[in-house]
């Protein structure tokens, strides 16, 4: 079920008890970090969304940690497990494919909902209930200092809307971004992300436009690592199973979500770079301050009543290891059409998506672990990855202990590690150079005769399934 836009996904987290208004009065200084980096560290039920509603200086609710566990993470997508995203993607690869009449009149049910999932165009929009062009400003939202040591005040869950200059293909990506003053940000769109590759293009101004809200598919698809030229407004309206609905900006010629709560509109100029941060980031570590671009306002329009929509990102895991896993899922059947012998994948949190990707195999010919890293190193933002942990099909690869006894058991150093180097993510801190450095490959399979070994690799222990069932059979007479 699709939702319309964000208050409905906060209504219907609300019926649901997944959602918890806070009406004490609260600082958007450090005070909302502390209270959500608590909340959405808990277990259960105890990891609520928050909606802040009587924010210092601010006349809107804030809404914070909507997509911070599982469950709201695939509410907001529609579903009830993650798993079934795959499940969905899985089935459309498959449509292609030839089968018998009926299979494939049924697969075309499913081609039918990529038809579906055009956006589509409307000529009023509740995000243009109220429109400022003249002096428009950013002093009205209440945008959050998340971090003691924060360079200033940031928006932390955008959808930032361009298009190619060559092309005019779109893209919409989750870039933070900083406060420098009432009219101007700093854009955050890192090296390897599509924002920057636009602006790479452009050879004068750029229009951009900010999306804060909207339908929660929509503002999940900014954060999908979608190859370049596929439009995350269809992926968005794929997901919903109905179109988005897009309004023509006011001083600029982008469309944004019509569903929006708040959009700002304005520029970036190619040629123009400010130093951007420090920033609490999602490594758990301030990144650092670095030259980035900016982004100029020419008009905010917003609904009358609006929600602004913010996240916290820090030491994991936070909100935004649950987008990543939505990603993660979707995006395991698309790794696995590219290289068949991918069982699963987990990016654990610890791992803040790129130190560490842990990926099960069927392994079938010398060397096929260390085929399968080097594909993924070559694969989209996967090329960010740090450390690539691969294990063998039976290894449950969501179980970080498990992981860690084979990982460490199963290798010789000397043979099993493989350290190259290559592109690394803005964030890292450790690269020896920024965006530059060592990648570490871990074969953790078992090995055997295609492996080179020398002594004979011994079986795992596992009781007999016969005495297995006896015991449990008998399991009461033990007195246990
Ligand atoms: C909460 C959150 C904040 C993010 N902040 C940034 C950011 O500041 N800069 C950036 O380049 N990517 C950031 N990302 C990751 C991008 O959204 C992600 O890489 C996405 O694929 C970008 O879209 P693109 O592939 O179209 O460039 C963030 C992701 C999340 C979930
Ligand atoms: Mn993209």
């Amino acid at each position: 079920m699709a939702f319309t836009d964000l208050r409905e996904f906060v209504a219907r987290l609300e019926h649901t008890g997944r959602l918890h208004r806070v009406s004490a009065p609260v600082s958007r200084d450090l005070e909302i970090t502390e209270i959500v980096d608590r909340v959405s560290k808990s277990a259960g039920r105890a990891n609520v969304a928050l909606l802040f509603e009587d924010v210092e200086g601010a006349d809107m609710p804030v809404l914070v940690n909507a997509f911070g566990a599982e469950d709201r993470m695939a509410l907001a997508l529609g579903v009830e497990r993650l798993d079934e995203l795959g499940e969905r993607v899985a089935k459309l690869l498959d449509a292609r494919l030839p089968g018998t009449f009926t299979e494939r009149l049924r697969k075309l049910g499913t081609l039918i909902d990529v038809a579906r999932a055009a956006p589509r165009r409307v000529e009023t929009a509740p995000c243009q209930e109220i429109v400022e062009t003249a002096a428009p400003s950013l002093a009205g939202l209440p945008i959050l200092q998340c971090w003691p040591g924060d360079g200033g005040r940031y928006i932390t869950l955008p959808g930032v809307f361009t298009r190619d200059p060559r092309t005019g293909a779109r893209n919409v990506g989750m870039y933070r971004l900083q406060v420098f003053d009432d009219r101007t940000l700093g854009m955050h769109w890192q090296t390897h992300k599509g924002g920057a590759e636009h602006q790479h293009h452009a050879t004068s101004r750029m229009p951009v436009s900010i999306a804060l809200g909207g339908d929660p598919a929509m503002i999940y698809a900014a954060s999908a690592p979608l190859p370049p030229g596929i439009d995350e407004v269809v992926f968005a309206g794929w997901l919903r199973g109905s179109g988005v609905e897009m309004v023509r900006c006011k001083t600029n010629d982008l469309e944004v979500p019509a569903q929006a709560e708040i959009v700002l509109e304005g520029w970036v100029d190619p040629a123009e770079q400010r130093l951007e941060g420090p920033f609490g980031d999602h490594t758990g570590y301030y990144s650092l301050a670095r030259d980035y671009p900016v982004f100029h306002l020419t008009a905010l329009t917003r609904r009358a009543r609006p929600i602004y929509p913010t996240t916290i990102v820090g030491r994991p895991p936070q909100e935004d290891y649950w987008l990543g896993k939505a990603t993660e899922r979707i995006f395991l059947p698309i790794m696995r059409l590219m290289l068949p012998e991918i069982v699963d994948v987990n990016m654990p949190a610890e791992g803040v998506f790129h130190n560490l990707v842990i990926v099960s195999i069927r392994k079938r010919y010398p060397g096929q672990a260390r085929k399968v890293m080097q594909a993924l190193w070559g694969m989209g933002l996967m090329m960010l990855a740090k450390t690539i942990v691969v294990v063998s099909e039976h290894v449950n690869v969501h179980d970080l202990s498990e992981v860690a006894w084979r990982a460490t058991g199963n290798i010789d150093p000397r043979r099993d590690l493989m350290i190259l180097e290559g592109p690394m993510d803005d964030l890292d801190h450790a690269a020896l150079r920024h965006r530059f450095g060592g990648k570490l490959g871990v074969d953790a399979t078992e090995k055997g005769p295609l492996d080179d070994v020398t002594q004979a690799w011994p079986d795992e222990i596992r009781m007999t399934d016969e005495v297995r069932e006896r015991v449990t059979r008998r399991w009461k007479d033990y007195g246990l």
